[in-house]
C-alpha cells in the first residue's frame, strides 16, 4: 500500500481542490479546456476535440523553475484525463485513469500543482478511451533558459486523422482477417523479414493541424537561426523529419539534451520529440520542413519563409517510398548528462508479445486489465528493462514518471540517450536503465494507440 507520506506529496485535487489550494494559492492557475471543436480536412468537416486555452489557443510554454499551476475544466459529454507527457510529477498527478487516478468526468476539472525541474519539448495528451486519435493533444515547452539567444522557436507538431471514428477503427482492426495465399505466398510470408507498418490507412497527416494542401507558414530571419520543436502527436505513425535544403543539428531528443548531431533527415516516432536547430541561408526563400510516412510516399509539413515571396505548392507525396524506421540514429546519439555509471540492481524481462491477427497485443503474453499485478522495484534501484520485440510490428515504449537511457541494443552495450519513448523494432532487443526515483504507480506501454487499447500496457509501482 502507499505510504501517507506518498499519497501527500502527490495529491491531485479531483474533488479535494481546496486541500491543494491550501497548500499552494498565490497565483491563479492555468486554465485549460477540453472542448469538442470542428476543423475542416481534405475541405471536408470534422468534429474533434481539443485542449484549449480559454482564449483559443494551443499548448502551454513555460519556464523550467516555475510550478506547473494548471486547471482542467472538462467541457466535453465524456470523461477525459490529460496526461503530461514526459514531465515526472508526482504519481497522483500523471494523468493515467484509474492508475493515477479518477477520470475528470463531464463538468468536473482537476487541479496540477508540481515544480517543472527541468527544461524541454513535451506535450499533453488525453489517456482515456481513443480521444488521443480525436486530436486531444497539445505540446508543452518548458523553456529552460539555454536556448541560443536571438533563436526562433518554431513547433511543429503531428498527427495522423482519420474520419472513420477511432472505435470502428479498433474494431476493423479487431476483425481484419489476414489476406487469403497460396502456398508460394504462405512460404513468401513466412520468409519475410519487413516489418508490418501502418496498420491503418488514414485519411490525412497533419502538421500544426493542417495539410501540405494549406500548410502553416512561419516568418523566419533570412541568415537567421531557428529551433524546431517536433513533437509526435500521431496515434499510430512514425515519420522522418526532411528538412530538404536545411542543414539541421539534433540537440535534444524528448526534451532531453544529446551531443549534437548534424544531419538532414531524423526518424522520429510515435510519442517521441526531437528539437532540431536550423541555420536559415541568407537567400530569401521559402524552406518546407517535411515529414514523410515510413515506409510510404504520403507527408505532411510546415514552410519556413525567410523574406519576401510565397511558399509555392508543396506535394503531399515525397519523390520515393520512406524507409523503415531504424535504431542507426538512436545508436549513435550520447546524452549530455549520462546515467550515473552504475550496475543494474534489479533487470525486468519484457516481452512485446502479439500479432496482427485478431490485434491481440500484449506484454509477457499478458494483454492488460486491472488484475494484472505491477511489476515491481524498489525505491533507490538501478532498474534496467530488457524490451525483447518478439513481433513483427515496431513498438514504441514510453514509461511514465521516468526518463530512461537506452544502454543495450541487440546485445551491445552502449550509453545512449536518455529519454522517454524509446522504438523498438522488430525482432530486436533494446535495454533501457532507470533509477527508481519517483515512488508511485506507472504507466508503461506501447504508445501505437490501438496497441495499447489491445493490451500492450502494463503498470510498474513502489513505495
Ligand atoms: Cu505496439
Amino acid at each position: 500500500m502507499l505510504s501517507r507520506r506518498h499519497f501527500l506529496a502527490g495529491t491531485l485535487a479531483v474533488g479535494a481542490a481546496s486541500q491543494v489550494r491550501a497548500q499552494t494559492s498565490h497565483t491563479a492557475p492555468t486554465v485549460l479546456r477540453i472542448e469538442r471543436r470542428d476543423i475542416e480536412v481534405n475541405g471536408k468537416p470534422a468534429s474533434v476535440l481539443g485542449i484549449r486555452h480559454p482564449d483559443g489557443t494551443f499548448g502551454i510554454t513555460t519556464d523550467v523553475g516555475k510550478p506547473f499551476r494548471v486547471r482542467v475544466e472538462n467541457h466535453i459529454e465524456e470523461p477525459s484525463l490529460i496526461h503530461w507527457h514526459g514531465l515526472t510529477p508526482p504519481w497522483r498527478q500523471d494523468g493515467v485513469p484509474d492508475v493515477s487516478g479518477p477520470a475528470i468526468p463531464p463538468g468536473g476539472n482537476a487541479e496540477y500543482d508540481f515544480p517543472l525541474r527541468v527544461g524541454g519539448t513535451y506535450w499533453m495528451h488525453s489517456h482515456y478511451g481513443f480521444q488521443e486519435q480525436l486530436l486531444l493533444s497539445a505540446p508543452l515547452i518548458i523553456r529552460d533558459g539555454g536556448e541560443k539567444s536571438g533563436e526562433q522557436d518554431i513547433i511543429l507538431e503531428l498527427a495522423d486523422f482519420s474520419f472513420t471514428p477511432p472505435e470502428k477503427i479498433f474494431a476493423d482492426l479487431q476483425t481484419r482477417r489476414p489476406p487469403k495465399m497460396d502456398m508460394p505466398g504462405m512460404a513468401m510470408a513466412a520468409m519475410k523479414s519487413k516489418p508490418d507498418l501502418n496498420d491503418v490507412r488514414y485519411d490525412a497527416f497533419l502538421a500544426n493541424g493542417r495539410t501540405l494542401a494549406d500548410p502553416e507558414v512561419t516568418k523566419v530571419e533570412p541568415g537567421g537561426r531557428v529551433r524546431v520543436r517536433i513533437v509526435n502527436s500521431s496515434s499510430m505513425s512514425a515519420y522522418h523529419i526532411d528538412l530538404g535544403e536545411l542543414d539541421g543539428t539534433l540537440v535534444a531528443v524528448d526534451g532531453i539534451p544529446v551531443l549534437p548531431v548534424h544531419g538532414r533527415t531524423f526518424p522520429i516516432a510515435v510519442a517521441q520529440r526531437l528539437d532540431i536547430e536550423l541555420q536559415i541561408p541568407k537567400t530569401a526563400a521559402a524552406y518546407p520542413v517535411l515529414a514523410v510516412l515510413e515506409g510510404e510516399r504520403r507527408q505532411t509539413g510546415i514552410v519556413l519563409l525567410a523574406g519576401e515571396g510565397h511558399a509555392g505548392r508543396i506535394s503531399g507525396m515525397a519523390d520515393a517510398v520512406s524507409p523503415p524506421l531504424t535504431l542507426s540514429l538512436e545508436r549513435s546519439l550520447r546524452a549530455v548528462e549520462p546515467l550515473a555509471d552504475r550496475k543494474a540492481d534489479r533487470t525486468l524481462v519484457i516481452n512485446l508479445t502479439g500479432a496482427m491477427q485478431g490485434y491481440q497485443w500484449s506484454l509477457n503474453n499478458v494483454a492488460w486489465n486491472k488484475d494484472v499485478p505491477p511489476l515491481s522495484v524498489v525505491e533507490g534501484e538501478r532498474v534496467e528493462l530488457v524490451l525483447a520485440n518478439q513481433t513483427m510490428m515496431p513498438h514504441p515504449m514510453h514509461l511514465h514518471g521516468h526518463s530512461f537511457q537506452i544502454v543495450s541494443i541487440d546485445g551491445v552495450r552502449f550509453a545512449c540517450a536518455v529519454r522517454d519513448t524509446v522504438l523498438v523494432p522488430p525482432k530486436t532487443t533494446v535495454i533501457v536503465a532507470f533509477d527508481a526515483d519517483n515512488p508511485g504507480w506507472w504507466a508503461f506501454h506501447c504508445h501505437l494507440l490501438y496497441h495499447q487499447h489491445a493490451g500492450m500496457f502494463a503498470t510498474l509501482r513502489y513505495d
